[in-house]
């Protein structure tokens, strides 16, 4: 009798990104903005120059301009720029569209907010066959929605995350197993999914600037740093360790608070208590329904009125109220600006999961 053996099976994970999403969509739909830098978020005429970039073109990054930025310092930068304001309506439409273009070419999908996706092609078999259908993606995007993409390839969503953005706009990075740590170690640590503004700060006080750095760096240390999940969090991902699922099925809904003070504030320290407090009762309401989360999300509204919302989606699942904080304050934080009074916040979770169905998924923490 012939001897069965256990192949181990490779898990390929593919990661799309769609290019500079928003101002792609606005070119598509004005062909005389081509070549033209392109910001989206606010017009800084109107308003007195308030507002937020939400996103621009790869021509305006040229001018240092970038999402996050307050719209008056945009201006200063790119004056020459075309401003608009954001149309979610028009980008949640080709949303839907590049996502069930993507979706038929999954074992696995999962979109991961606007523009983004991941889907397990395991079942493709190898990393050259997954190359050429993620040229085959890009040009079915490409012919139907207009817009280009970056896709990055690997045998985890960590690595194939990180090589989406390696090459954009229009790149395909695939990086094959053996190569991983070649690959990561050398880039910036502030690339590495969970990382963000001030914790890349923190971690260059601590001579840590590139992932190789991390990588090596004490885990213990990092869990005194950052405690024990973050700490071995870091640890694993920069040694280009995710053992975390294409997840599909997330629960439809959201849990969110929000607030609208009596009087409009700029006052930072009460900003800042009244979202804690809103994280609070979130994390309250998520345990109670015994759910876990991945997305944490703020909303603004300032008082002219003019809303923004602002959401990151976490390496892991969890349902610690300290993880809303953090994330909500880091996120919060370019919205705050000087002399410009605050009416409402807000704070939210989504992607959740049962804890029951939590605890059956491959999560590595
Ligand atoms: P990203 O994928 O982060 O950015 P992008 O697609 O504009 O550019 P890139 O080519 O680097 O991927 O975000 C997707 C969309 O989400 C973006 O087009 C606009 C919106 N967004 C905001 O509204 N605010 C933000 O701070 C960021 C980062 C994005
Ligand atoms: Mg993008």
């Amino acid at each position: 009798m012939a001897l069965k053996l256990n192949r181990m099976v490779t898990r390929i994970i593919l990661h799309v990104d769609m290019d500079h999403f928003f101002s792609a969509v606005e070119e598509r739909e004005h062909l005389e903005y081509k070549g033209k830098p392109v910001i989206v978020g606010a017009d800084p005429k109107e308003g007195k120059g308030r507002g937020v970039v939400s996103t621009c073109n790869y021509e305006a990054r040229k001018f240092k301009v970038r999402s996050g930025m307050p719209i008056s310092k945009a201006w200063k930068l790119c004056p020459q720029a075309v401003y608009l304001p954001v149309n979610y309506k028009l980008y949640g439409q080709v949303s839907s569209n590049i996502m069930a273009i993507l979706r038929r070419y999954a074992d696995k999908f999962e979109q991961m907010g606007f523009d983004e996706a991941f889907l397990d092609v395991s079942s493709r078999g190898s990393f050259e066959e997954v190359k050429r259908l993620a040229s085959e993606i890009k040009e079915e995007i490409l012919e139907k929605e207009k817009i280009t993409c970056s896709i990055g390839v690997g045998s985890n969503k960590i690595v194939a995350k990180i090589a989406s953005d390696f090459q954009k706009p229009d790149g395909l990075t695939i990086v094959a197993e053996d190569d991983v740590k070649k690959f990561l170690w050398p880039l910036p640590v502030g690339s590495l999914w969970g990382v963000g503004k001030k914790t890349e700060r923190k971690l260059r006080e601590m001579k840590i600037k590139t992932i190789g750095d991390l990588a090596n760096y004490d885990p213990s240390q990092l869990i005194e740093k950052f405690g024990a999940i973050w700490g071995t969090q870091f640890h694993l991902l920069a040694n280009g360790i995710d053992r975390s699922e294409v997840i599909e099925g997330w629960e439809a809904k959201s849990i969110s608070r929000e607030f609208t003070f009596e009087e409009d504030t700029d006052d930072k320290y009460l900003i800042y208590k009244t979202l804690d407090k809103l994280c609070e009762q979130v994390c309250d309401d998520v345990r109670n329904s015994r759910f876990h989360f991945k997305t944490v999300s703020i909303k603004i509204r300032y008082s002219n009125f003019e809303t923004h919302t602002h959401s990151r989606t976490l390496p892991f699942l969890t349902s610690r109220m300290k993880d809303i904080q953090k994330t909500c304050h880091e996120l919060i934080e370019a919205f705050l600006q000087p002399n410009r009074k605050i009416r409402l916040v807000g704070a939210r979770v989504s992607k959740l999961v049962s804890s029951e169905k939590q605890k059956t998924l491959d999560q590595e923490i």
